[in-house]
């Protein structure tokens, strides 16, 4: 009796999670373009996208149309129409955020950027650097990956796309050592960077894996990987800066006079010399009788001397689409969190089964804090980069992402339904920025049970093989030391400066070892371009979720936690020279200047000596040197050998005892796997059958009570169960 509940029990579980699928808005990923059905050696069309493969590397080619998309209802999960900035294809929906483009080590990505932007009525192109400002301008970043910050590459401070059609031919080459990783592109024209990511201007990027690179637990032809890419609209900060845009416009006739206040006094200051004092001057809040949460240009006009009425109307009038909040959500106060452009949308995964979850927090601004109560929660790697031990178990089984960090998380649930939300962190005698922490519902997740649930496992724990270039760098001798001041009281300063375009403020050497003393960022968190950096330090001790550790690597760093405002990193000036930026990572904070250039200088292609074991590192041609290399393990091409296996996972043996994979060893992997949900998908629909043909049997004697006796066949049935 007991083995037959529990097969009764079983089946119902079926029953009700199938039932359960109908609510919600089913979780669906981002459209994806990338080469793999070409390589090695073809070439043809994916969707929208084109595909040239040679010798096992290949150019993917496709094109980003950046402008308004609305985004209808059905998509979302909202009650109606989303209108927000994004990349899109041609030709193909619009949706928000932009395609997923995944390549590999060795890879070209060319993407022709066209700008549908209407152009601006006013323009605002001579409004001072460092103010809100040209909102029809736009370009790309690709943050996160190991590229040339040279034209037509990562150059974020030349190049720009102006509306109306025009173009710019991205040439990104992704170095045959890259790691496998999580990034993500975005708009990064300065002065418009925070108001088009907060509309959503932007997509994920995805390295792939090296063959080997992961042991075949990891694999994704045997773990389910999804992107999870979270976009958080924050209302009031789009109020704030379409009104600062239209203030700069409307000043940019210097006549003007507002609420008895010259144009100098209400722009905000772009030098050294001004006093920050007046930075949040709001020319809606500056009169008590003007709305609050949008702009009234009958209450701005009454309040200004010697305006340009035809100059300020235009001003106006090219700033009102930004006000455009999603319908539905109030100007004040009002965030909207998305996940792959979805509100709350539900994952289904199998039961007891570890899965990937590719965070990246494409916000402006707040961080954070992913938590899953009730199932295993580990982390894998952050920034696109593995951790040095891997998967790394959570001590408050909780995440920490600053806007632009990404996380690449392993989840396991048993059967049933959870939810994955951000919420405040634990506080355990730390004095945390709780103010600053997401409190939203990231997604649902419904994990299905099966009949005969997969055997529990361990994942391996392992040393990924890792490029010389990410090499662990403490206790390297450094060519130059740099500190950056994030939290200087002269805000929006970094170290004194505040962003000119081409003026090179701090230089490193390539090919070498620099080491970066980064003050004040559990206030501003510190983002740098071309090349991550290495923590050298535990900065939250007993209390840091396990989250930041001496030596992971990041592109983007802040710590939640105040107090904890200096981290010492260590960076790779490997092989890329040129000018590019650090910045501030709250998006209008760099808007507003916190940036600054710095130039790589030496000769193209030079590597760190240590890491490459060479006495010298010319660009090209190598001289070989006995002295001992940093990581001997360490690869500088595609071929990438596998991990080594710490502590051996407890999982159905895929492996042999190298750690190498072979192909019938993957093979049978994933025809287990796949013979496992089939199983589920079977069983399941076999028992829900028999339980629905139960119940109307049931119910039709139910109904039959004092009448004909049921029929013989369904009575058979009832005594087989
Ligand atoms: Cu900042």
């Amino acid at each position: 009796m007991v083995r037959l509940n529990n097969v009764r029990m079983r089946s119902m579980l079926l029953l009700v999670q199938l039932l359960s699928t109908c609510s919600g808005i089913e979780f669906m990923q981002p459209e994806e373009y990338s080469c793999e059905e070409f390589r090695p050696s073809r070439s043809g069309r994916n969707g929208s996208a084109t595909c040239v493969c040679t010798s096992g590397t290949c150019t993917l080619d496709v094109e980003l149309d950046f402008g308004p998309v609305t985004v209808p209802g059905s998509r979302t999960g909202l009650n109606s129409d989303l209108h927000m900035l994004g990349f899109h294809t041609p030709g193909s929906p619009e949706t928000t955020p932009g395609p997923t483009l995944r390549v590999r080590a060795g890879d070209t990505l060319r993407v022709l950027l066209k700008n549908n932007m209407r152009p601006e009525i006013v323009s605002t192109r001579d409004v001072p650097s460092n103010n809100i400002r040209e909102f029809d301008v736009v370009n790309l970043h690709t943050h996160g990956l190991h590229i040339s910050p040279r034209w037509p590459g990562d150059d974020v401070v030349n190049t720009l796309v102006r509306p109306d059609g025009g173009t710019n031919p991205y040439i990104y080459e992704i170095p045959k050592d890259h790691m496998g990783g999580t990034h993500w592109y975005h708009a990064h024209w300065h002065g418009a960077v925070s108001i088009h990511v907060n509309f959503g201007a932007a997509g994920m990027i995805i390295v792939e894996d090296a063959d080997n690179q992961l042991p075949v637990e990891f694999d994704p032809r045997v773990m389910d990987d999804y992107i999870v890419a979270i976009y958080y609209v924050i209302t009031d900060d789009i109020t704030t800066l379409t009104n600062d845009y239209i203030k700069n416009c409307i000043c940019l006739d210097t006549e003007v006079e507002c609420f008895q206040k010259s144009c100098d006094q209400l722009r905000f200051p772009t030098s050294n010399s001004g006093t920050l004092s007046s930075w949040n001057l709001d020319i809606r809040r500056d009169d008590r009788n003007c709305a609050n949460n949008q702009f009234d240009f009958q209450c701005v006009a009454g309040n200004c001397e010697n305006l340009n009425l035809e100059h300020a109307l235009g001003c106006v009038a090219q700033g009102m689409p930004f006000f455009a909040n999603p319908d539905g959500y109030e100007h004040e106060g009002a965030k909207l969190l998305l996940t792959n452009g979805q509100h709350e949308p539900t994952l289904e995964i199998s039961a007891d089964t570890w899965v990937r979850l590719r965070l990246g927090y494409m916000s402006t601004d707040y961080f954070l804090a992913p938590k899953l109560v009730g199932c295993e929660m580990q982390l894998l790697a952050k920034d696109g980069v593995y951790l040095p031990s891997a998967p790394r178990k959570l001590t408050y089984g909780q995440g920490m992402l600053a806007s632009g960090n990404r996380a690449d998380l392993l989840i396991k649930c048993p059967p049933g339904s959870f939810t994955l939300i951000s919420t405040a962190l634990p506080n355990n005698g730390k004095t945390f920025n709780t103010s600053a922490a997401v409190e939203e519902t990231i997604m649902h997740i419904i994990a299905r049970g099966s009949p005969s649930p997969p055997p529990q496992c361990d994942l391996p724990v392992f040393e990924v093989n890792r490029p010389c270039y990410l090499v662990d760098l403490r206790g390297q001798q450094v060519a130059k030391n740099l500190t950056f001041n994030m939290g200087s009281s002269n805000f929006p300063e970094i170290s004194n400066h505040t962003f000119v375009a081409n003026d090179v403020q701090f230089e490193m050497p390539v090919g070498e070892a620099v080491g970066l003393d980064l003050n004040g960022v559990s206030f501003h968190p510190f983002h740098i371009h071309v090349n991550p950096f290495q923590l050298t330090q535990n900065p939250l001790p007993d209390n840091d979720n396990n989250w930041f550790r001496s030596g992971d690597w990041h592109d983007t760093l802040f710590y939640p936690a105040a107090g904890e405002s200096k981290q010492r990193v260590l960076t790779q000036t490997d092989y890329f020279t040129g000018p590019s930026v650090v910045h501030c990572h709250i998006l209008h904070h760099e808007d507003w200047g916190m940036m600054i250039t710095f130039n790589i200088t030496g000769e193209e292609g030079t590597r760190f000596p240590p890491a490459y074991g060479y006495e010298s590192t010319p660009a090209y041609g190598w001289v070989p040197s006995p002295k001992e290399r940093i990581d001997p393990t360490c690869y500088d091409g595609m071929m990438v050998e596998a991990p080594t296996i710490t502590t051996e996972g407890m999982c159905v043996a895929a492996r042999t005892k190298a750690g190498a994979v072979t192909a019938l060893q993957l093979s049978t992997a994933t025809t287990e796997a796949h013979t496992w949900k089939m199983i589920a998908i079977v069983l399941g629909v076999v028992l829900a059958a028999v339980l629905i043909g139960a119940a109307i049997y049931l119910l039709r004697g139910t109904a039959n009570t004092g009448g004909a006796p049921a029929s013989s066949g369904g009575a058979g049935g009832t005594e087989m169960m």
